[in-house]
């Protein structure tokens, strides 16, 4: 048996959790679990990356002797270093309204058709590739000389190497698919000095060892690895999707977003593909991830921020006994993307399509919910018919596979069964990444093999009236 640290920072928490792998074997503690608060300053929604390094090193003390530590996060977002390799400022929050414009200024160089069939990547103004346009003329990014993602950040704080993991990079739209290396034109187009990117590393490399300091600093007796992971975290989620051998499968990573799609062998660059905004991301071993980000629980998660933090489990009960399907708002969209107002937002989205407009907290959550089931089904569809690569089961994994009302009504939704679980995928495709990396399991297959032997998982079949589902989603699509 060894021991892996996995640090697994999200948009609300960040965790350490230790797995602990054996050839037949694997199970999760977690260790440390601390809240990751980001901060609205004058200048704008800014990461508190400082506070969150504080937690990876509690985290680290916490989980006691490891044989390796991997690194995931959230994606797209950066921190800026100047020659010293300082940091400079605190990197900002892929929610903050700078790139707000800016997407249309770089289709006036780089048309998006051009852009899709380059990079793959889904329109999201908070792509790398726009944050970077926005910070065009700004102080800070005259004076960088390296940019570095920010599980790529917190491992060069960890070990002293700078490098950029791949999943990742991926994400700021500043990679080829086809590749798996940059996309020079689309950078040079775009007056984007890729130097400021370190070289790029793979799942599985080696990215250096814990500093003396950090060592002094956690109580851990070295060497400890730090080994680079799938550090996009949806990357690593994907890895621990417990699929089994020949299934034919679309998964839903669920929790404050939703990324629903596919595993794919190489990317669909197709129009139809970019008109139904679907990217290509890198995941493990050269596969691609496609699929579209959905709002997910971050709907919800805004609106118990705003009644004061009822109880959740509550809240569904009553959600489940509100009448289904009343009203639906398109989870898609990119106007829930900012923070506030949320349940008035979501009240004024159904009002202004001539829905009833839900009022209470238990009609706007089960509002949520439907308008997610239902933006999960299109997704698990449109993959198909875009990718031309049919499926038999939806696997939903992340914190959502524990809301069993949104499980199931996914389920009957695809009109497909969906079988939920593990909750901590990400934590999970971290691990057994660096148990691979360290020779402790096998190929992609193996690794998911040992996860639907070990992880506890629920099955739901789809009930209900396919045709209740079908005229939704028309409702929604007529506007
Ligand atoms: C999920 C996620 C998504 C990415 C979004 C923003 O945690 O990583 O995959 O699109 O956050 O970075």
């Amino acid at each position: 048996m060894k021991a892996y640290a996995a640090v697994d920072l999200g948009a609300s928490s960040g965790r350490v959790m230790v797995g602990r792998a054996g050839r037949d074997s694997l199970e999760l503690v977690e260790a440390h679990r601390f809240p990751n608060r980001p901060v609205r300053t004058p200048e704008g929604l800014r990461w508190d990356v400082l506070s969150l390094y504080a937690g990876v090193l509690d985290g680290l003390k916490a989980a006691g002797q490891v044989d390796s530590v991997g690194i995931d996060s959230w994606a797209v977002d950066y921190g800026l270093l100047d020659a010293d390799g300082a940091l400079l400022g605190n990197p900002v929050h892929y929610r903050d309204a700078r790139t707000e414009g800016v997407p249309e200024k770089v289709w006036a160089t780089v048309p998006a058709a051009e852009l899709y069939a380059a990079t793959g990547l889904q329109y999201a103004p908070f792509n790398t590739l726009y944050q970077l346009t926005a910070a065009r003329s700004s102080a800070q990014l005259a004076y960088a000389k390296r940019l570095l993602l920010i599980p790529d950040l917190l491992t060069y704080w960890l070990t002293g190497e700078q490098g950029t993991e791949l999943t990742n990079a991926s994400t700021t739209q500043l990679i080829d698919p086809r590749t798996g290396d940059w996309s020079y034109d689309v950078a040079e187009r775009l007056g984007i000095d890729l130097g400021l990117f370190a070289p790029l590393r793979r799942p599985g490399d080696p990215a250096g060892l814990l500093r003396e300091r950090v060592l002094e600093e956690t109580g851990l007796t070295g060497p400890v690895p730090v080994t680079t992971v799938g550090s996009h975290d949806t990357a690593s989620a994907v890895a621990a999707v417990p699929a089994t051998g020949g299934e034919r499968f679309a998964y839903i990573c669920t929790g404050t977003w939703s990324l629903a799609g596919l595993e794919l062998a190489a990317p669909v660059l197709t129009e139809a593909s970019r008109a139904a905004n679907f990217t290509n991301e890198l995941g493990l071993d050269g596969t691609v991830r496609y699929l579209r980000n959905i709002m997910g629980l971050w709907l919800l998660q805004e609106c118990v921020r705003e009644w004061g933090d009822p109880d959740l489990g509550e809240l569904l009960r009553a959600a489940a006994g509100v009448p289904a399907l009343r009203s639906v708002v398109d989870a898609g969209d990119s106007a829930f993307l900012a923070p506030g107002r949320m349940p008035e937002r979501i009240a004024q989205a159904c009002r202004e399509s001539g829905q009833p407009v839900p009022e209470t907290p238990a009609e706007i959550t089960r509002c949520i919910l439907d308008s997610l089931a239902l933006a999960h089904r299109r997704a698990v569809a449109e993959a198909q018919a875009l990718a031309d690569h049919p499926v038999d089961v939806v696997h939903i994994v992340g914190g959502g596979t524990r809301n069993a009302l949104l499980c199931q009504l996914t389920a009957d939704a695809c009109g497909l069964p969906v079988v939920a679980g593990p909750a901590e995928a990400a934590a999970l495709g971290n691990v057994l990444v660096q148990a691979r990396a360290h020779g402790l399991v096998g190929d992609r297959a193996s690794m998911r093999q040992l996860l639907t032997r070990t992880q506890p998982l629920v099955r739901y079949e789809p009930q209900g009236d396919p045709a209740a589902w079908r005229a939704a989603q028309a409702r929604l699509t007529a506007r």
